[in-house]
């Protein structure tokens, strides 16, 4: 799906969503039911070790074949099938969210009342990826705070920092909600140089070090003030545990998908919830079916940052669902059965490249 326009961070430039979804059919009592997964890998193995091409293969030679082979198989229990299968979560949280589709579908219910969320919508802030020049950054911030987007994150790396961030903070003013999304651009060598964003009154800084580099995001978090933000690091409940017990991550960036599914995304902000730990739901430029099923996610109350949950048109001329539509600064929870979208078939043949 072409995007409107380039998405750069500071791993790479993208200009269209490559993606692969799982179509999961069961043959129930009432007749068959469809459920629909997204798979969050991107098309290179630079933001995660997992891509596409490698999602799909695991899938097709390893991850389905297991659930083929289970009797009476639950979204409760598709992870429990495939637990021998070692890493490969987003690929693992593909499968489980089209059998949670399917089993919600069957059942006529929503993915927010199956969850215990909470509220008709939740506050939807956007990512803004490295621009090519002020002027261009302060251009497009300004639109997105025009559109009434709730908080402002923006995309750094080495050499694009300290000044993009200036000079959003000096055009827009101190009561923007404001944060910064590093991708691993850093090492613990740039400490002296991190601190100084301190200066700008952050909400939080996302991901400064690599994803291996727990131990050493707790030892930075004590060498600045601005809240230290895990995403890539955060895997699993286990590697959140040890990050909050480690004083790591002051917040979580919770992404369903980079943790092996929606029911592991609970499980962790449960976690985050009872240590008094903040979490706010990212994204991984998802069509209108994750995005969806992340709202409803996102609208657990110990969600209380704004999420990387913007509308459909942030990235997307047209979209595979029904429009994602941020008004007002929030998204509504959808409240149909499942996840309250449905793939427009037309939509889908128009963007799809394999069978
Ligand atoms: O680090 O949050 C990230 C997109 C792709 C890969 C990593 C990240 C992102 C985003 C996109 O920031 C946020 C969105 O989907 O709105
Ligand atoms: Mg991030």
């Amino acid at each position: 799906m072409p995007l409107i326009s380039p998405f750069t961070t500071s791993f790479m430039r993208e200009t269209e969503k490559d993606c692969y979804l799982v179509e999961a059919s069961f043959d129930t009592e009432a007749g068959p039911v469809t459920g629909w997964g997204e798979s969050v890998a991107m098309i290179a193995p630079l933001y995660s070790e997992e891509y596409v091409d490698g999602g799909i293969a695991v899938t097709r030679d390893w991850l389905a074949p297991r659930l083929y082979e289970a009797e009476s198989l639950t979204a409760e229990t598709v992870g429990w099938h495939l637990r021998h299968i070692v890493g490969h979560p987003m690929a693992k949280s593909a499968l489980e969210m089209a059998v949670l589709h399917a089993q919600l579908l069957a059942q006529g219910r929503s993915f927010q009342e199956y969850l215990g969320g909470v509220g008709a919508a939740v506050p939807s802030g956007v990512s803004v990826g490295i621009q090519d020049s002020i002027p261009e950054l302060l251009r497009v911030v300004g639109g997105y705070l025009e559109e009434g987007y709730a908080r402002i994150k923006l995309k750094i790396k080495p050499g694009a920092d300290l000044e993009p961030v200036a000079a959003v903070r000096k055009e827009f003013g101190d009561d923007v909600l404001f944060q910064v999304d590093a991708n691993a651009a850093y090492t613990l060598v740039d400490a002296a140089h991190l601190r100084r964003l301190d200066d700008y009154g952050l909400l939080l800084i996302e991901q400064p070090l690599g994803e291996a580099d727990i131990r050493q995001h707790a030892e930075l978090a004590t060498l600045m003030h601005t809240p230290m933000c895990l995403d890539e690091s955060i895997v699993s409940a286990e590697a959140a545990a040890d990050a909050i017990s480690l004083g790591a991550a002051a917040v979580i960036n919770i992404k369903p998908g980079r943790v092996g599914g929606y029911l592991e995304a609970k499980r962790i902000h449960d976690l985050a919830r009872a240590h008094g730990v903040a979490v706010w739901h990212g994204g991984m430029v998802e069509t209108g079916l994750g995005r969806a099923a992340n709202a409803a996610l996102a609208s657990l109350p110990g969600f209380s940052l704004p999420g990387d949950i913007s509308g459909s048109s942030r990235f997307f001329h047209e979209d595979i669902t029904e429009e994602i539509v941020m008004h007002d600064g929030v998204v509504d929870v959808p409240t149909g059965p499942g996840f309250g979208v449905s793939i427009d078939e037309a939509q889908l043949a128009k963007f799809r490249t394999e069978v």
